[in-house]
């Protein structure tokens, strides 16, 4: 019966196993037609003028911005849904206490019901895609299939899309299929919406069969399945069972003005700097800082026994918000072209406009809700969490690497959150095992209602809390067997925890950040190349005063104490916290993270 679905046959593969998937899948949704996509800029124009027609997205002035569009969620469908998250394990404890889990045979049968007819009126496109740069062997493949225009032209830009994935994928390649749909069909005769959806949202994850289910959701992480759902989710259980990494992390190069070149991962939770960090403009002379991920990062070890990292993605889903010439200048520069802006306000001349742009909100905005801008109103224009979506290769600080099937060879890791107390500008771990557990135990403070106190804190261990497709006590343990199952540990990367976040007494922050982030990153490669000075203290080595390069910078002695200084007694109280959070996890959490607690708990009473 589906081979009767315009489109749908032939298919531009031999790949006998994905036919019979989509056919499978075409025959449950009952699409009005199939297109499989191949990546062309043709398909990209057509898919975009049908989006346009149907209201989803707006032309910018193209003049300004060519190839810009404009897209405005519904309302109720602006980020990621956590509470709809499941990972469906075989056995609850294998999902952990940290992720939603439903029984997998249960599941089935309700996305067997829910996803019947759920295309109907709609395409149904065939979206090959390739996680990293085609032809590395760290890269991997998935084919999602969507209902959604808008996912279609998102998986363009922020995947290798198209003939080259299908081309790798061969006769027989292995894939990751990830199903998904808005959940609204459409009636005979009915009018669409500019952006259809669904009040129920599921986003599914089968670990062990290695497969992805989103229901309802158009926008982000939801719908973009090779993102969070496999780059993450499905990837850090692949990584899990092949010895290899799939991680929340940035990635960085870093060259120093003796030519010296590191490069640095950096895990921190979401909205807590990756993205400006990864395209940071150092404001210490001679020093030069590019881009080559800024959100996920994949890693395993390379014949020379370094640990070497890709990129999955291709392109950056960045949040606008905040963003702008002096705290971003690469990324504003990114946008100038081919950028879809979703949930941004939009100005009278037909450009796109957020909070912290510019100074003031210019007149005549419309805001992301299609509604003139009231700024009395106290309601912002651009949704916190509107975003840009862009091709990597456009950013001016991208490196030219970024895309070397090969990799790039990690030197530094680094975890961080927003921690208004406790937590120093800078740690560094003393080893592999402690640098795990300061990984374990990262944490936000989300509101200023924390401020300047220890509590409240949300745990999110290597900014993977909601990322991770298995039991994090089983994470942590990876993490630890890939240190001891290093080729070389004196190849290791080193671990350090960072925080730009520090506040003082009027909740102000402490350090300038952003470009001077390079501050800190310096003493880093300086550690590596055995030239900088630190104290060592009860958490981890900490920067000497005057190891810091700090000139033109205005800090006064006590701001350089709050930054620097390790409290013991407020530590005692943060280490304090952690048992309440490890034993969330009984007997998945290793013993070596206990006994790295007890070392701490032990340097604190001796200090
Ligand atoms: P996701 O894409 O959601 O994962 O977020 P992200 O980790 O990429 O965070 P992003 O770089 O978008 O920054 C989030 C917020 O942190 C923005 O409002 C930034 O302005 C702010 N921020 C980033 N770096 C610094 C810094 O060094 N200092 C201060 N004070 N704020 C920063
Ligand atoms: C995040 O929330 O960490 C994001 C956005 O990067 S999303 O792609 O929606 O997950
Ligand atoms: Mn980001």
């Amino acid at each position: 019966m589906s081979q009767s679905i315009p489109g749908l046959l032939p298919a531009p593969t031999q790949h006998e196993g994905l036919v019979a998937w989509v056919s499978q899948i075409a025959a449950l949704t009952k699409p009005d037609r199939v297109h499989w996509c191949d990546g062309s800029e043709a398909e990209k124009s057509a898919i975009i003028a049908d989006l346009i027609g149907k209201g989803t997205l707006k032309a910018l002035d193209q003049s300004k911005r060519p190839g810009c569009y404009y897209a405005a969620s519904d309302p109720k469908d602006v980020a990621r849904v956590e509470s709809r998250t499941f990972i469906c394990s075989q056995d609850q404890a294998d999902a952990g206490p940290t992720n939603n889990w439903a029984d997998p045979v249960e599941m089935r049968s309700r996305m067997d019901g829910l996803f019947d007819g759920c295309m109907k009126g709609r395409t149904m496109y065939v979206v090959p895609f390739c996680m990293g740069p085609l032809g590395s062997h760290i890269s991997a493949l998935g084919v999602e299939i969507t209902d959604s225009g808008y996912v279609a032209v998102s998986m363009g830009i922020m995947t290798r899309m198209g003939k080259g994935a299908l081309e790798q994928l061969g006769t027989d390649g292995v894939f990751v299929p990830a199903v998904h749909t808005l959940g609204a069909p459409l009636a005979e005769g009915q009018a669409d919406v500019a952006w259809p959806c669904n009040d129920d949202k599921w986003i599914v994850h089968y670990p062990e069969t290695r497969e992805i289910w989103s229901y309802g959701s158009g926008y982000g992480g939801n719908a973009l399945l090779g993102k969070k759902c496999y780059a993450l989710r499905i990837a850090s259980v692949m990584a899990r069972d092949e010895g290899w990494l799939a991680e929340h992390m940035l990635i960085l190069k870093l060259t120093s003005p003796e030519g010296v070149v590191k490069y640095v991962a950096a895990a921190f939770p979401s909205a807590c700097g990756k993205t400006n960090l990864a395209m940071l403009q150092p404001t210490l002379d001679g020093w030069k800082a590019e881009t080559v991920g800024d959100d996920i990062a994949w890693m395993r070890y390379g014949t020379d026994g370094r640990l070497y990292a890709v990129n999955p993605e291709a392109g950056f889903f960045g949040v606008a918000p905040g963003t702008s010439r002096n705290t971003n200048k690469n990324a504003l520069d990114s946008l100038v072209k081919d950028t879809v802006f979703t949930n941004v306000a939009l100005t009278a001349d037909n450009d796109v406009w957020w909070e912290g742009l510019t100074k003031e909100a210019p007149e005549g905005l419309t805001n992301w809700k299609g509604q003139p801008h009231d700024p009395s109103s106290g309601e912002p224009a651009a949704h916190p969490n509107a975003r840009f979506a862009v091709w990597a290769g456009q950013c001016p600080s991208i490196a030219p690497e970024w895309e070397d099937p090969a990799g790039v060879p990690i030197d530094a890791i680094l975890f961080g959150g927003r921690r208004a107390s406790a937590v120093p500008l800078v740690t560094e771990a003393f080893d592999w095992e402690h640098g795990v557990f300061l990984g374990s135990t990262v944490a936000s403070e989300g509101t200023a209602a924390a401020e300047n106190k220890v509590g409240e804190l949300r745990r999110d261990p290597f900014a993977m809390l909601p990322f991770c497709g298995y039991n994090m006590g089983d994470y942590f343990n990876h993490w630890l067997k890939v240190g001891a199952s290093a080729p070389d540990a004196s190849k290791l990367p080193r671990f350090f925890f960072v925080n730009w976040f520090r506040k003082d007494q009027d909740g102000k922050f402490v350090w300038p950040g952003f470009g001077d982030n390079i501050r800190v990153l310096k003493w880093v490669v300086d550690r590596l190349e055995g030239k900088a000075e630190a104290v060592s203290t009860p958490v981890g080595h900490v920067p000497s005063r005057e190891a810091l390069d700090l000139s033109g910078v205005e800090l006064s002695d006590a701001q350089l104490s709050t930054l620097l200084d390790v409290d013991a007694e407020v530590w005692t109280e943060e280490a304090s916290l952690i048992p309440a959070f490890y034993e969330k996890f009984g007997d998945r959490l290793p013993q070596a993270l206990w006994d790295q607690h007890a070392a701490l708990t032990k340097r604190l009473e001796d200090a």
